[in-house]
């Protein structure tokens, strides 16, 4: 559904990354490279939200606890919880460092920083400190995306904010991307192995770490540390005086090894999706694909994760607190939401001695509902409220695979031409259709039942019908490159086809009908020329062509004008839903 959409929510945020932008910048090149290697827009969150709210409100002021006024020298310690949908926030202190003390409810060693990124549905609670009086000092939670933000100011006095982020880079971040992906979809992490937040692919657009567009910061201070140095080259907190905090910097004050002595099974997990069809699964498989997966009550569960998608999932787990293996050994921090970034891979373990079914699943709702997720099924337990489990499975399964229907029109001066596609995470039934408003412009209707193939989903074959009309002259007839003709008036075909997603975002479709005739067609949507104009067109072998502009409006409309060969040019107001 998001991605069916038009990019009004990019165009909300200020992230849209069309060509216009692009050559403004002096990036048109990387964004050539970018759709070559098949990739939409740089999608840091995929969502606009109108308003961030901290406790319900955009601003809050704490002047008071337990009805004592706060006073410099007060440490305040504030328990912070992710409860956005699909949200990452960073989370800053205008009065000084914030010094991190539990995680997901588990105590850590008290950590200082400057910053911290919180995942959907972690937990921080961190300590600040009100270092003068007669100043209330800002603590901002901004989104990942930094288009909106919400203040909650600590102490009494004048308001002491603290500097907004700067916008991102997203070219610096595409051609980041456009180094990491590989033409057929995989990730390439050069060498560097990635885990725990240490390394964040991200700070290419941070121009707070890295300097703005084009000019480099001058980091000579960092002795020994060379910009172009690799091994540093994601570090953010080599690459600046910034500290922010990652995985490998959480230790567990106590000793949470786990027993010696129980059996271990080892899982391991692939990340997977795309972001062309909004696909998120786990080894290329969405729940309604997959079974339960058993565990022995007492068993050691020991998973390791890879990430090879081009987002970062917060993975959580139900039922238990994991050890995160982080290189801290017998004090190895306690989580249950671990968020991993592209081409991380990173370690969990637990003694799964809890009996129950346990959901294992990307805490992103959409990618949740999308299906990335696994049920752990501990030990044979009962539950008197889920008499019959294997029907309880079956509707979670059917839950996160729910088809998504959208639908377009355009009403324009020269016809009617529209689609609807009802589409799951591997099925899609989409029809097309053509209008015109009179006989010898005729009236064509596509309609092609298909199935998505791969990791990536470039690769549809389907079943088409396809119903046409249109009144021909005495000696008129259709004729394609392949010298095949067609006479009749009234055409109705059955027909078998793929369709492919080519370097740069052209589809291309090949079909063969029934009585012989065949069909090649190239066509490309949505091309970004510029924040609210896509340019379209489509060519064939019947010697069909179509080119549209159209200038994004809102959410659900646009004006679009287009010429057609059949049916000429025209202008119309498009409605999608
Ligand atoms: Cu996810």
């Amino acid at each position: 559904m998001l991605h069916n959409a038009n990019d009004w929510a990019a165009i909300k945020k200020g992230a849209t990354q069309s060509y216009v932008e692009a050559i403004k910048e002096g990036k048109f090149g990387v964004k050539i490279k970018n759709e070559w290697k098949r990739m939409l827009a740089m999608d840091v969150s995929d969502v606009y939200y109108d308003k961030i709210l901290i406790n319900g409100n955009h601003t809050t002021d704490l002047k008071t606890i337990d009805g004592k006024e706060l006073r410099a020298g007060d440490k305040v310690r504030l328990r912070v919880s992710n409860g956005g949908a699909s949200s990452y926030f960073w989370l800053r202190y205008g009065g000084g460092k914030i010094t991190v003390v539990a995680n997901d409810g588990n105590d850590v060693e008290p950590v200082e920083v400057d910053r911290l990124i919180i995942a959907v549905s972690e937990t921080y609670d961190i300590v600040v400190t009100i270092p003068e009086d007669g100043l209330a000092y800002e603590f901002l939670a901004t989104t990942e995306d930094r288009t909106q933000s919400a203040s909650y100011f600590i102490g009494n006095g004048v308001k002491q904010l603290i500097f907004p982020l700067p916008k991102l880079k997203y070219f610096e971040g595409m051609k980041m991307m456009n180094d990491m992906m590989k033409m057929n979809g995989n990730l390439d992490d050069m060498g560097m192995k990635m885990s725990l937040n240490q390394m964040d692919m991200n700070v290419v657009m941070y121009p707070e770490i890295t300097g703005e567009g084009g000019k480099k910061m001058d980091h000579s201070q960092h002795s020994g540390m060379k910009m172009d140095d690799n091994a540093n080259k994601y570090n953010a907190n080599a690459l600046a005086d910034i500290k922010t905090l990652n995985y490998a910097m959480l230790q567990s004050p106590y000793n949470t090894t786990l027993p010696n002595d129980v059996p271990v099974k080892e899982l391991k997990f692939t990340l997977t999706g795309n972001m062309n069809r909004y696909v998120w699964s786990m080894d290329n498989k969405i729940l309604s694909e997959t079974d339960k997966i058993p565990v022995k009550k007492g068993e050691i569960l020991r998973i390791t994760i890879y990430n090879n998608s081009m987002m970062r999932h917060p993975m959580h787990l139900h039922g238990f607190d994991f050890r995160v293996i982080n290189g801290k050994g017998e004090k190895s921090p306690l989580k249950n939401v671990l968020d991993i970034m592209p081409m991380e891979t990173d370690t969990i373990e637990f003694l799964a001695n809890e009996e129950g079914d346990w959901f294992f699943h990307c805490h992103i709702l959409y990618h949740m509902m999308a299906g990335m997720n696994r049920v752990f099924e501990v030990g044979d337990y009962k539950n008197p409220y889920l008499p019959d489990k294997a029907k309880a499975y079956k509707e979670l399964q059917r839950e996160s695979n729910m088809p998504h229907f959208m639908i377009e029109n355009d009403f324009a001066t020269n016809g009617n031409d529209g689609g609807a596609m009802l589409q799951n995470a591997r099925w899609s039934l989409g029809t097309e259709w053509r209008l015109g408003y009179n006989s010898m412009h005729g009236y064509e209707v596509e309609t092609h039942f298909g199935r998505y193939i791969g990791k990536m989903q470039w690769f549809m074959p389907f079943v088409g019908f396809d119903y046409r009309y249109r009144k021909m002259g005495e000696d008129e007839h259709e004729k394609n490159i392949f010298g095949q003709t067609n006479k009749k008036d009234t055409r109705r075909a059955v027909s078998l086809g793929f369709m492919y997603t080519l370097p740069m975002l052209v589809n291309f479709q090949a079909e063969v009908y029934h009585d012989g005739i065949v069909r090649l067609q190239l066509m490309r949507e949505d091309i970004p020329i510029s924040k609210r104009l896509r340019g379209g067109f489509m060519v064939n072998t019947d010697l069909e062509y179509m080119a549209d502009l159209s200038y994004i409006l809102n959410k659900n409309m646009a004006v679009r004008t287009h010429y057609d060969s059949d049916m000429g040019w025209g202008i119309g107001l498009r409605m999608n839903y």
